[in-house]
This record gives C-alpha cells, structure tokens and sequence, in this order.
C-alpha cells in the first residue's frame, strides 16, 4: 500500500534515499500513521542493498511539530499504554544504516526527538529546535530528556524541556546538537552532499562505526572499547577492508561493495 503521509525518494546510482513527511497542513505531526509508515520505510530501506545512506526531511516551514497534540489530547494512560507508539519508536532506532535528518523550520517536541534519533542533522538557518511538552501539561516522551541532554549538556537541557523555549540553529549548532547550518535554499542539497560522502565509504565499515559510536552513549569506556575491537576485526572479514587496503596501496580510489 502507497503510503499517504510521507514521500520516498529513491536513486539508486547515488545510494542515497530520503524520506520525505508530508503532512503540511498539521507542520507534519508524528500521528500514530506517519510514525507506523515511517518505520517500515526506514525497514525497507535498510534492508535494500541499493541504499548506503537515508535521509529524512520535512518541508521548509516544518521537520515536525511533534506529535499529533489532537490525536492524543482525548487519550487515558491506559489507552496510550495500549497503543505503546514507543515500540515503533524503538525499531527506528534500530535502523542500521546512517540517518541524517535534514530540519527547517519546526522540529519540535516529538519532532525534534525524531531529529536526534537520526545519526546527524544539517539544519536550514530557519530551524527551530524545541522541547515544549511542558506547555501542554506533560513533558518529552520519546528520548527529549534523554538524548538532548547528552547532545547539549544539562544546562540548556534543562532550560528549554522546563520553559519550552526554542532554540535557533545557530544556538544548537554551538551547544552541539546538530552538523551544520546551510542557507534554506540549500539545506537539502548539503545533506545529500553529506550522505553522498558517507554513501562512498564502505557500507558495512559505516554501519558497524555507527553502531560503536551509539554504544559509547549506554555502556561503560571498558565495553565500549570492547565492542569497538570487535567490530573492527569483524571487519577485517569483508571483501571492503581487502578492496579499501588495496586501493590505497595502488594509489586509486576504492570500488565498495558492502561484502
Ligand atoms: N499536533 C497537531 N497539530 C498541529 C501540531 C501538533 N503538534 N502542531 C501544529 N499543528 C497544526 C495546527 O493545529 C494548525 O492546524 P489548523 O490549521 O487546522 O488550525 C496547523 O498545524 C498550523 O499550525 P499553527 O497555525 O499553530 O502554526 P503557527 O505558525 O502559528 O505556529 C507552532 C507554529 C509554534 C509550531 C505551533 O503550531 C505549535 O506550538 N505547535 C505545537 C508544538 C508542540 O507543542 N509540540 C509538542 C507536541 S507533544 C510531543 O511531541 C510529545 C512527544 C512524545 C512522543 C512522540 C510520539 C510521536
């Protein structure tokens, strides 16, 4: 079935997909439909070995304005525990492959939890980054308190999840919540520049180096350093580790295969 609130966009000669969300009416709230055909494009596209590297946008005016307040506003705690939306937030993150979330304009509550899900953020001198549960009475559920707080330190954390302010992308580019900043005409073409550069790479080298860095935020320096060796000589298994070694030897550049 064609989904209805999210484009794809697929070429296969650069490697690189993008996920478009396409509810502009709503600033493309996360309801519980965007979110569901959200996860299982990001499934297809990881499994697709057409595809090194995925994008997700919004439009120019909205990432996502988080989620969808209307949707929720009638629920109890038991219905939001029946419907467990976190579960598809939970296989989202288990998506493999590098993600970068390319934001203009709002990515707020849910939406900017989405941003940070993503492995890194080239943002549009337009973007707003925001926290702000708190006006409606409840506060982030899906990594806010979590995940910004690693990115930017407790300090602004704690200020923007306990007023609500939004934060400009210059301000999260100094508190190191994003990449980089490109003007808004452009902000799209620099993150598929970004992506095309990781998209060269070795895809294997770059899904196993993502999942060592996301291991350095939920283990100890000793495991981490564990799990890092590990993949590294898993590596040395991989027709691309041949190819790469090679091709720096006979000074050309390396064709990757993801073998
Ligand atoms: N949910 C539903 N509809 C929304 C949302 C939203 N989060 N945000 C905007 N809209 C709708 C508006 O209702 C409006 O619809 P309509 O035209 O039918 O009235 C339309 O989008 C345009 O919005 P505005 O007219 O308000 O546009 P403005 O430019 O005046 O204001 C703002 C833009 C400042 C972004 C404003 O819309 C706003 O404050 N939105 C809500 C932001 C917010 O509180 N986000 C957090 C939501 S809670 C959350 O994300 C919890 C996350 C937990 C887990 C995540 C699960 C998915």
């Amino acid at each position: 079935m064609q989904p209805e609130h999210i484009i794809v966009h697929q070429q296969a000669a650069t490697h690189v997909a993008h996920i478009q969300l396409n509810r502009p009416q709503a600033l493309n709230a996360l309801n519980l439909q965007l979110m569901t055909e959200l996860k299982t494009a990001l499934q297809t596209l990881d499994a697709d070995e057409q595809v090194r590297v995925i994008i997700i946008s919004g439009n120019e005016k909205a990432f996502a304005a988080g989620a969808d307040i209307t949707q929720m506003a009638g629920k109890s705690a038991i219905d939001m525990y029946n419907i467990d939306q976190f579960s598809t937030w939970d296989t989202i993150k288990k998506t493999k492959k590098p993600l970068i979330a390319a934001v203009s304009g709002f990515a707020l509550g849910g939406g900017c939890e989405l941003a940070m899900i993503c492995d890194m953020i080239v943002a549009s001198e337009t973007a707003r980054f925001g926290q702000p549960e708190i006006k409606i009475g409840v506060m982030p559920g899906a990594g806010g308190t979590q995940r910004l707080t690693r990115a930017v330190g407790k300090a602004l954390a704690m200020e923007m999840v306990l007023t609500g302010r939004f934060i400009t992308a210059t301000e999260a580019l100094q508190a190191g919540l994003i990449n980089r900043i490109a003007p808004v005409e452009l902000y799209l073409e620099e993150a598929v520049k970004l992506a095309s550069e990781i998209a060269a790479m070795s895809p294997l080298a770059a899904k196993m180096a993502k999942e060592a860095v996301l291991k350095a935020f939920d283990s100890s320096l000793e495991e981490g350093l564990h799990f890092e060796r590990k993949n590294f000589y898993l590596l040395f298994a991989s027709e691309d580790q041949q190819e790469g070694m090679q091709a720096f030897i006979e000074k050309r550049a390396p064709a990757f295969k993801g073998r």
